[in-house]
């Protein structure tokens, strides 16, 4: 394994936007449930670093390291120390909406260092706004699940071979993209195309993996990618065109046994879309004596429709749901298209809580809300008797169907702010109060990190 090659590799994760106008706003006693950072393991990079493990690969994961060691130097300090330290010749790094700006910070400060450093960048923003990343410090755009192609940019460049016909490489020639020659090669990233995160690339900062109050650090690990459903505010089903591919178990399994975590938080948009498929693997976990804790998201109609299903994952380790609710009305739930009702999710707590299975339901507040609405949603959401409930900001994220209908509406064009924690349309209340509204709801119930 690795150094037998001269090519260095230095994969860099974003660290998080701190604006988070909810906390800031928020009444002083609403403040500590209002979660401040999620945490979790930068799956893709993990992947990415799987794929060229006979190289010498480097992941640093700046979110972690901002999180266990608070006097670390600015990003643009870190970044420069690292270059010093690993004189890679290639820096990758991976961008959701909200991290964009520290992606080009971390190439930016690369090309400063040294621009013969061949700098790369991909995540779920590049899949879905690739005319953003004409930056002058980016080389080469990669979209969707691209280890494969990494995989070949990394061999061709460790050969010296042109790179003009690497799969899947959009070249940044001058601020302007020239699309990939030859396509990408990736065509089933869970099942034939399927590389499993090496995870030991983290181990540095495995202290920094705490869920809310866990006593242990928890991992991420997907058992599909895609999504069925179309809600109109979600980049996951625009990210990979509507497909939803499921793992195979027998890879789940092999994963499982390889993860040396006992919490297992499952990345997928929703865990349980195949029925049979989540009963076959919960059957398969038993007789394997894996004895995991899990975390996963779960609709609420789909514990309505299976609550024997239910009741096994509680008995195979299921311990907390992550539940969109988004709202309480019929007619904002059919405007976000999440094809169910709102009556469902009092009966889907009840299943959980039969089975002592800890739930937090998830609201989306439109920039729209009236004092009269958040009192509607604050009784409404007392009423019932979940553990922990979240509540954030409809977003309208670039590239989703909420984008479209609502970019003329946009006052705020700070990708940083794009967290589901600030408002970037205009509210009907006056922002301030606005934002102190949505503070005051996580009193109603607990928050925690957890998401
Ligand atoms: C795991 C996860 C996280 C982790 C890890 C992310 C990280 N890099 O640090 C943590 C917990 C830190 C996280 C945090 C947040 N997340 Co998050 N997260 C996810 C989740 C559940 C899975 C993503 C994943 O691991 N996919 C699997 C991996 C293998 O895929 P991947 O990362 O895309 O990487 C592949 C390709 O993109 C590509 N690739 C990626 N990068 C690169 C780079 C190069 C050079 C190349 C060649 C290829 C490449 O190859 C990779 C391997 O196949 C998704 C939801 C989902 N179900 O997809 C949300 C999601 C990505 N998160 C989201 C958001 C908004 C956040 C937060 C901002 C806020 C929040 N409330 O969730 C926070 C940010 C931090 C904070 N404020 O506390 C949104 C992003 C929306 C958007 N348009 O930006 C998503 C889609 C959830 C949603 N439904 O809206 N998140």
């Amino acid at each position: 394994m690795g150094q037998s090659t001269s090519m260095k590799i230095l994969l860099i994760n974003t660290p998080r936007s701190p604006y988070n106008a909810i906390l800031k706003n928020a009444p002083e006693e609403a403040r500590r449930f209002i979660h401040k950072k999620l945490i979790g393991p930068p799956l893709g990079l993990l992947t990415l670093a799987a794929s060229v493990k006979d190289f010498d690969v480097t992941v640093f994961d700046t979110k972690a390291e901002y999180d266990l060691y608070p006097d670390t130097p600015p990003l643009r300090q870190l970044v420069w120390k690292l270059l010093e330290k690993y004189q890679p010749d290639i820096v990758g790094t991976t961008v959701i909406t909200s991290e964009f700006p520290y992606g080009l910070e971390i190439l930016q400060t690369t090309k400063k260092y040294n621009p013969h450093i061949l700098t790369l960048i991909g995540g779920l923003h590049a899949t879905l706004c690739i005319d953003d990343f004409t930056d002058p410090s980016i080389d080469i755009v990669f979209r969707g699940h691209a280890a494969k192609d990494f995989r070949q940019l990394v061999i061709a460049k460790e050969n010296n071979e042109v790179l003009d016909n690497i799969p899947g490489a959009y070249f940044n020639k001058g601020a302007m993209l020239v699309p990939p020659k030859v396509p990408s090669l990736y065509s089933n990233p869970a099942v034939d195309d399927f590389i499993m995160p090496d995870r030991s690339h983290v181990e540095p900062w495995r202290n920094a993996y705490y869920v809310g109050n866990a006593p242990y650090p928890s991992t991420y690990m997907f058992t599909s990618l895609g999504c069925p459903y179309k809600c109109t505010f979600c980049s996951v089903w625009k990210e990979h065109e509507g497909k939803y591919y499921q793992r195979n178990i027998n890879s789940i399994i092999e994963e499982l046994k390889c993860i040396n975590y006992k919490i297992v938080r499952f990345a997928d948009a929703n865990t349980v879309v195949d029925i049979k498929f989540m009963h076959d693997l919960f059957d398969r976990i038993k007789l394997e004596g894996i004895q995991k804790e899990y975390i996963m998201d779960i609709r609420a109609d789909i514990a309505v429709n299976n609550p024997g299903l239910i009741e096994k994952f509680a008995k195979g380790g299921l311990k907390i749901v992550i539940c969109g609710f988004e709202s309480f009305r019929e007619d904002e739930l059919r405007k976000y298209n999440k094809s169910y009702g709102a009556g469902l999710i009092e009966k889907a707590i009840n299943i959980f809580h039969d089975n002592g299975i800890m739930l937090r339901g998830n609201y989306v507040i439109p920039n729209d809300y009236s004092k009269d609405d958040f009192k509607a949603l604050s009784d409404y959401a007392s009423s019932h008797k979940v553990n922990y409930a979240g509540y954030t900001i409809l977003t309208p994220m670039p590239g989703t169907v909420l984008y479209q209908e609502k970019k003329d509406e946009i006052i705020d064009h700070n990708y940083l702010k794009y967290n589901f924690f600030n408002s970037v349309l205009k509210t009907k209340l006056p922002i301030d109060e606005f934002y102190n509204e949505v503070g005051k709801l996580w009193l109603i119930k607990k928050g925690t990190d957890v998401i």
